[in-house]
């Protein structure tokens, strides 16, 4: 097999942010600098990397459609930054982070019907907003990891559409059967919801990809319990922004293997199984973090997983969320993983046969080019 056709977009690299560590504000884990040793590690053994800018206008520029985020969500996204800046309340180089969030117990008893949380990412009730920039900026979003700066929504779109170029390719007829496409998408997107910004994701990019990958499907629906496109998120933090946007449907269906009991806390336990038409389309697999479970115990569930695509599901095309904190020295994650294990994920996925599309969620390590690297050369067969 052909290696992977690996995107990149410069535009990622101009987003930069901060996080609250306890009391201390520091840089975010989530920087330009992952993507940079990617990039060198890949071109260190011998992979080309496809440069691509998105198309700013006409019939090929990014479209996302409202069912995987709201427009007032994305104005908001588009303008926040700015609007803080002008009014002084912060500088050209620095980033905003939230203060106050509409949380669920604050809104339930005057919205009584407000289903304001992250399992269903349903909206928080409607409360009337104020146009304190603050006021909006803690509405759509739900943590304190996901600052924004001058060009975050630049960045945001870049990634997305480094996504949405992932389906083209991988659709054209020129595409190996079981070929595989591999986008650097930065920021990352699986936390991110239909309206709120979260865990260093603005624009869920895997979502804006199975969607599109979805409205180029036939329209005519699979019979039985197939689903045509399955998304399989393997970064070590569950994906609930990925599973609240499609938890009705049956396409695209969703599976996650991710630390129990992790960030982001409240969601991505195994009994949130899909509600409506997408009942039994959602499952999640935690294991403990390291050292509470082996390298044997992630393999099991990583074939736990494919079992349910290749038996349950039958997908015609497969998108992964790849997510690199599961290596056993990840700060923000890990399981008992070493670099060559991630060949070893490459194989095993590559072994379903499908069309792959593949999207960069986390991880946080100076290992990170050689896990990249690992995976990739897993995904090409090489031995
Ligand atoms: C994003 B992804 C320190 C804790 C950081 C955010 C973790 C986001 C992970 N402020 N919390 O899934 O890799
Ligand atoms: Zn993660």
């Amino acid at each position: 097999m052909p290696p992977p056709i690996i995107l990149h977009s410069p535009q990622t690299l101009l987003h930069h942010s901060v996080e609250l560590v306890g009391h201390k504000l520091i840089p975010a884990h989530e920087c330009a600098d992952r993507v940079q040793q990617i990039l060198k590690a890949l071109a260190d053994n011998g992979f080309a990397v496809t440069e691509c800018d998105p198309p700013t206008t006409g019939i090929t520029k990014l479209s996302i459609p409202e069912c995987i985020h709201s427009q007032p969500y994305l104005k908001h996204l588009e303008t926040i930054f700015d609007q803080f800046l002008n009014s002084n309340m912060v500088e050209e180089e620095g980033c905003i982070l939230p203060e106050c969030f509409p949380h669920k117990k604050l809104l339930e008893t005057v919205h009584p019907t407000a289903k304001g949380d992250i399992v269903t990412g349903k909206d928080m009730g409607n409360p009337e907003l104020p146009s304190d920039p603050y006021a909006h900026l803690g509405y759509y979003s739900f943590d304190m990891s996901t600052g924004m700066s001058k060009h975050t929504f630049k960045s945001a779109i870049a990634s997305a559409s480094l996504a949405v170029k992932a389906i083209t390719i991988m659709t054209a007829d020129t595409f190996p059967a079981s070929g595989a496409v591999f986008a650097l998408t930065r920021p990352p997107g699986h936390h991110a919801c239909h309206e709120i910004a979260g865990g260093y994701c603005y624009i869920n990019n895997i979502a804006v990809a199975a969607e599109y990958l979805l409205s180029r499907l036939k329209p005519e629906p699979p019979t039985s319990s197939q689903s045509r496109v399955v998304i399989l998120d393997l970064d070590f933090h569950h994906g609930n922004g990925t599973q609240s946007i499609f938890y009705n449907r049956r396409e695209p269906a969703y599976v996650s293997i991710h630390g129990k009991g992790e960030y982001p806390y409240y969601t991505g336990f195994a009994s949130e199984r899909g509600n409506d038409d997408g009942e039994g389309y959602n499952h999640n697999l935690p294991l403990p973090a390291r050292p509470n479970s082996t390298r044997n115990d992630y393999f099991g569930v990583l074939d736990t997983a494919l079992e349910i695509i290749r038996e349950t599901w039958k997908p015609e095309y497969l998108l992964v969320s790849m997510g690199f904190d599961t290596f056993r020295k990840d700060i923000l994650g890990g399981f008992e993983l070493d670099i060559p294990d991630y060949k070893e994920i490459g194989a095993r996925i590559r072994a379903l046969g499908l069309p792959i599309a593949v999207f960069l969620e986390g991880g946080y390590e100076e290992e990170l080019g050689s896990l990249a690297v690992s995976f990739v050369q897993g995904l090409t067969g090489e031995d």
